[in-house]
């Protein structure tokens, strides 16, 4: 039995805010396949997050692939972001540690530790590929690698999904299942998906690190046992973080509270997004909160977002009867509705109180 790494979509990015936290999901990454002697480590597309990032992060790169044992082969195939800002340069021109580095279309096949690698760096379109003289598999294994849209793997690709913005051209399942893949080791799509079809097992396993807001879960990696067929295990990575968002309704004073609760979950890589919602009587009690969650929070996270697009304000509603009465009511409610609930709870509870409005004006 081999250990195979399936990494995809780290995005190693050079500004400096992020620098330091994406080399740290690196040295999980290495230490994992250190840890569990693997006999390749994969990187399945956007593993810097452009061109000017592969430059001015490969010494680093480099360095911790040298520090890999011998036996660790490192195969990296080209994603849809390392050509921004390449103006014709190839990042097989850059010295990444002696690695394999695919990134002419339409593909490449290698032999590592025995098994076959059919690599498939991005290209606007892979239409052509019935075509593709792709010699019979020779292994008892192939592992198949691409960065892009396979069509059927149950993705929404709306119109601003990064996914698909740039890509045009998605795979047919049908490519795998000819060129007799077992496993297709698949990049591109950010949030984790696997599926079967026909003989071939085809799994995403989601950006390494997070990448983007919205990017929720647990970041991770797979690890492949194979010997006659491939077993994966889904790996999180600590160092990753999450990202987390939160509904938090304001008190009609603009007061807030259960921050702490929140709190509780958060490590120090993750991504927190607030979004502060509610009706008030003064918005500058808002801004003033927002200044103290910043204050208090933000160098205690990652990164720490502070919406408030979604507070509306309607003076005097903090000494309405009416508004009081209801709240009172609807605490309790919440209190004991379960966390599937809670978002319906919050819509109400806006709902509610922006009734107030017609009845305050009602009755003046
Ligand atoms: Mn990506």
């Amino acid at each position: 039995v081999k250990t195979i790494i399936h990494c995809a979509d780290l995005h190693l990015c050079a500004a400096p805010e992020e620098r330091e936290y994406c080399l740290a999901v690196l040295d999980e990454i290495a230490d994992l396949a250190r840890r569990e002697r693997a006999a390749a480590l994969l990187f399945c597309g956007d593993l810097f997050d452009g061109f000017r990032d592969l430059e001015a992060l490969r010494i680093e790169f480099r360095r911790r692939i040298e520090a890999l044992p011998a036996g660790c082969a490192v195969v990296y195939i080209v994603g849809n972001h390392e050509p921004h800002g390449a103006g014709g340069q190839r990042a097989g021109a850059f010295d990444l540690g002696g690695i394999a580095v695919v990134e002419d279309g339409p593909f490449e096949l290698l032999v590592r530790d025995g098994v076959e690698l059919l690599c498939v760096p991005h290209q606007p379109s892979y239409s052509g590929y019935t075509d593709w003289k792709v010699p019979p598999k020779k292994t008892k294994l192939r592992l198949g690698l691409a960065h892009g849209l396979v069509t059927g793997m149950d993705v929404y690709a709306g119109p601003d999904d990064e996914e698909s913005g740039e890509c045009a051209g998605a795979l047919d399942p049908d490519l795998f299942g000819r060129f007799e893949v077992d496993y297709a080791a698949l990049g591109h799509i950010h949030a984790r998906r696997e599926k079967t079809i026909g003989a071939c097992r085809l799994c995403y396993p989601g950006s390494a690190r997070v990448w983007r807001k919205g990017e929720d879960g647990e970041r991770g990696v797979y690890v492949l046992s194979c010997d006659d067929r491939v077993q994966g295990r889904f790996e999180p990575l600590a160092s990753a973080g999450q990202y987390r968002v939160h509904d938090l309704p304001l008190g009609l004073d603009g007061g807030l509270d259960g921050v702490e609760e929140c709190a509780a979950s958060w490590g120090a890589r993750d991504w927190i997004h607030l979004r502060l919602g509610g009706v008030v009587d003064d918005e500058n009690a808002v801004a003033e909160v927002e200044r103290r969650l910043r204050r208090e929070w933000a160098g205690r996270v990652r990164r720490l977002d502070v919406s408030r697009d979604g507070v509306e304000v309607l003076e005097g509603i903090a000494r309405h009867a009416l508004a009081r009465k209801f709240l009172a009511v609807w605490e309790r409610g919440f209190a004991a509705a379960g966390p599937a609930d809670r978002s319906l709870w919050l819509r109400a509870r806006q709902l509610g109180l922006m009734q107030m409005r017609t009845i305050a004006g009602r009755s003046a």
